[in-house]
């Protein structure tokens, strides 16, 4: 036994990792693939990573040194209790089965459960960044025990990207908590590449800009307080002309967006956690809406606003743009932080939320200047209730608001879908409002199921006889 970490799956994550592993200063790297074309071809291939390929799951034990450490990085579900049941049955108590790929948080504690019943540690961890962040440099959510953590936490310090001279990894907290993370980063991101595509239509459908001198527009943001991977990406793609037929790509690319469910699993965990993630939700139906071909043909010719959208001051409508898109930011920012805070006590984990906004700033796809924001936020008050009511962000929804609130009703207006604006804007009115309609609901709720109510002025549960002479009484608390 020689190898000090082990790879288990070798497609494209997991041969990357593999060689990120390899090039990192005292690191002896065990390989294994089900199929052996790919081990094969990973260590001819790269030579200078010294792997240790194994062609069984038994050699593959046998190559490593004690605490076995195995990360796997196979396809999520079935495939990946697979190898975790043919891990258990080759290690030992104290040895540590990391799973790399994108699992639902909810299996993780489940697998974490049952494998640490032999003895096992059992690590889920959120890899975010892609093919390219696995070879170069990932941010990593890991989960997992305390124990695991002394052993892993120096390897995974050792590959992960590097932002502002820190590492992109740090222990989230026990069992599914890693995956539960990775999971809202997901959904965080449906929602800021929601809203930078709202942007961009509106731009393109106000000022008639081509996509090249949106492209332009995307490059300038970039330059300032929106400085992020996506809105450098956005500017790349808008500029790329289609070689065959010499339009923009974007114009010649399907407009239906796809979706591997990630997306989808955090909004289901929030509607069970009670948490509006409403961006979050709005661009992963987004995607939904514009992947219906059948229904959107048959749609075409619903009525819409007479005149379309035509815009005086093309420079002050893009800025005005710009600030509705950092304000609607911050809320999906906020919203999934929102998420976590909850998961965290639904589940008991301890998770330090400005450590995780650290940890994003480098290697994945969400990273941007912005969590810095997010990271002061949370060191100034670490039980922060609502991240947007922190001072800077404060800050720059009052500097953006007015724009922001001419935006939506521009959009409105002219009949261009702004789903991810609207709906931040709604909830951002939703928080600061004094009184909500929500009585109302609470009196037809009392009406229709006799679900009682509370008194603003005084204590108790109330029902009003409403099939009756509609006199109040008191009443049990039935919700
Ligand atoms: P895939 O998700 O395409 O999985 C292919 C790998 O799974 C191959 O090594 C395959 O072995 C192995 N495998 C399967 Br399928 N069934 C197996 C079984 N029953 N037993 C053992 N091995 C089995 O690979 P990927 O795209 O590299 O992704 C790996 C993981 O990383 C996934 O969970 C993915 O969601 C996650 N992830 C991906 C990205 C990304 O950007 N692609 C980012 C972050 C996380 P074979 O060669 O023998 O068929």
């Amino acid at each position: 036994a020689r190898a000090n970490i082990g790879v288990v799956g070798l497609a494209v994550m997991g041969s990357n990792l593999a060689r990120n592993l390899a090039s990192r200063e005292g690191n002896v790297v065990a390989v294994y693939n089900r199929s052996r074309a790919k081990t094969d071809e990973l260590v001819r291939d790269h030579p200078e990573a010294g792997f240790v390929p194994a062609f069984s799951y038994d050699e593959f034990a046998a190559s490593l040194v004690k605490p076995r450490t195995a990360v796997i990085m196979v396809k999520a579900g079935g495939p990946t209790d697979a190898v975790i049941d043919e891990l258990v049955r080759v290690f030992e108590p104290g040895d540590i089965i990391v799973d790399g790929g994108n699992a639902l948080f909810s299996d993780t504690i489940r697998r974490e459960k049952a494998v640490r019943e032999t003895g096992i540690n059992f690590v889920g961890m959120g890899v975010s960044g892609g093919e390219e962040g696995a070879l170069l440099g990932p941010s990593l959510m890991p989960g997992g025990s305390d124990e695991s953590w002394i052993t892993l936490g120096p390897i995974l310090r050792s590959i992960a990207a590097v932002a502002e001279g820190e590492p992109c990894v740090t222990h989230i907290g026990h069992d599914g908590a890693g995956h539960f993370v990775k999971m809202v980063h997901n959904g965080i991101e449906y929602a800021d590449m929601q809203l930078i595509a709202e942007a961009y239509d509106l731009i393109r459908r106000g000022t008639g800009k081509t996509p090249a001198e949106i492209a332009d527009v995307f490059a300038e943001w970039n330059r300032g307080e929106l400085e992020s991977y996506l809105i450098e990406i956005t500017a790349e793609v808008l500029r790329q002309v289609d070689a065959e037929t010499q339009k923009p790509l974007v114009d010649v690319i399907l407009d239906q967006a796809g979706a591997k469910g990630t997306g989808a699993w955090t909004v289901q965990t929030a509607l069970s956690l009670g948490v509006p993630v409403s961006g979050i939700a709005e661009a992963t139906f987004a995607r939904s809406l514009s992947s219906h071909p059948e229904q959107r043909s048959v749609s075409r010719d619903l009525p819409g606003p007479a005149d379309a959208l035509d815009v005086a001051d093309a420079d002050a409508f893009i800025e005005e743009v710009r600030l509705a898109l950092y304000a609607s930011k911050i809320v999906a920012y906020s919203q999934g932080f929102d998420e976590i805070r909850a998961g965290a006590a639904e589940y008991g984990w301890d998770i330090d939320l400005g450590a995780v906004s650290k940890i994003w700033r480098g290697g994945c796809i969400i990273r941007a200047q912005f969590l810095n924001r997010i990271a002061d936020a949370y060191a100034a008050t670490p039980d922060l209730p609502v991240l947007l009511t922190a001072p800077y962000f404060v800050e720059a929804l009052g500097r953006g608001q007015d724009a922001w609130r001419r935006i939506v009703q521009t959009a409105a207006g002219a009949g261009i879908p702004a789903p991810a604006f609207s709906s931040s804007l709604a909830y951002y009115d939703g928080l600061r409002a004094e009184r909500l309609p929500a009585a109302l609901i609470q009196g037809q709720r009392d009406f229709f199921g006799a679900h009682t109510y509370k008194r603003i002025d005084k204590d108790g549960t109330f029902h009003t006889l409403w099939s009756g002479d509609r006199t109040e009484i008191e009443a049990e608390d039935t919700h």
